[in-house]
């Protein structure tokens, strides 16, 4: 098969929350592909480290430090993109948070810092990609939801209900911009070793609750999103839409 279905020099590809975690693994993942890439997270200092690491690996990358959470920062950075002539081509919508408590312990002010975090920063940065997008008539929308945008699972609330409107958030950005020649679609990891999830990883009540859910009975690694990623930001998937792709060792379709 041809590599340049999957090739992505020429690119650029906005991550947010790519400093670290998933963002950071399918950053690289883009920029072995050959895209440029634009780091993004809330504090400058890292994401100015995550840059200085992918070039020391060799790859195009830039940072930009705003808050997902921010409308008025989110704007600036696209006028700021605008402005120094840079086109994203692929945004990455990965930003996220977790907060685990039982759902009645939950304030109002909790449950909006996780849907604000994980759900409207997706649209308010997809908003702000896709007019710059339609207005080329090419763009790749990829959101990062979760295996939560399928099951739920106790603790979990806000983050899980944040996750199944990424699903569907991504069925309105494709039925409204396919049109324009954008592709929006997610991917939705199961449990993957991140710092989100020490916690889970060191409680052994829960691996063995979770390796009798998991059909390929192991933890998945950042690094296993990339091939999804890679697929959904190249011209492999210039016919895809509205789609997720659940990256999660067979969970989701285990009963
Ligand atoms: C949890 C985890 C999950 C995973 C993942 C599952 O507490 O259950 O944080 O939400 O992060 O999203 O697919």
């Amino acid at each position: 098969m041809s590599q340049a279905l999957f090739d992505l020099n020429g690119r650029t590809a906005l991550v947010t929350g790519s400093s670290r975690g998933l963002g950071r693994a399918i950053a690289e993942g883009l920029a072995k592909a050959g895209a440029r890439v634009i780091i993004n997270g809330i504090d400058p200092a890292r994401v100015d480290a995550t840059v200085a690491g992918m070039r020391g690996a060799g790859h195009a990358a830039d940072g930009s430090a705003f808050d997902v959470t921010n409308e008025a920062g989110i704007v600036a950075a696209f006028a700021g993109f605008d402005a120094d002539g840079i086109a994203i081509d692929i945004l990455v919508n990965n930003a996220g948070i977790q907060v685990r408590k039982p759902l009645v312990e939950f304030s109002s002010v909790e449950w909006r810092r996780v849907i604000e975090t994980n759900l409207t920063s997706a649209f308010v940065v997809g908003r702000e990609a896709a007019k710059r997008m339609i207005a080329r008539g090419r763009g790749k929308i990829i959101n990062i939801g979760s295996l939560a945008s399928e099951l739920a699972r106790p603790t979990v609330g806000p983050y899980t209900t944040a996750k199944g409107g990424i699903r569907n958030l991504t069925r309105s950005m494709a039925v409204e911009w396919a049109a324009s020649g954008i592709q929006a679609n997610a991917i939705g990891p199961g449990y993957m070793l991140t710092d989100m999830n020490e916690a889970l990883v060191k409680n052994a009540d829960f691996n063995t609750w979770l390796m009798s859910r998991i059909p390929s009975k192991r933890w998945g690694r950042p690094e296993e999103l990339v091939g999804a990623a890679v697929f959904l930001a190249s011209g492999a998937s210039d016919y895809v839409n509205g789609q997720i792709i659940y990256v999660d060792g067979g969970m989701s379709a285990a009963m």
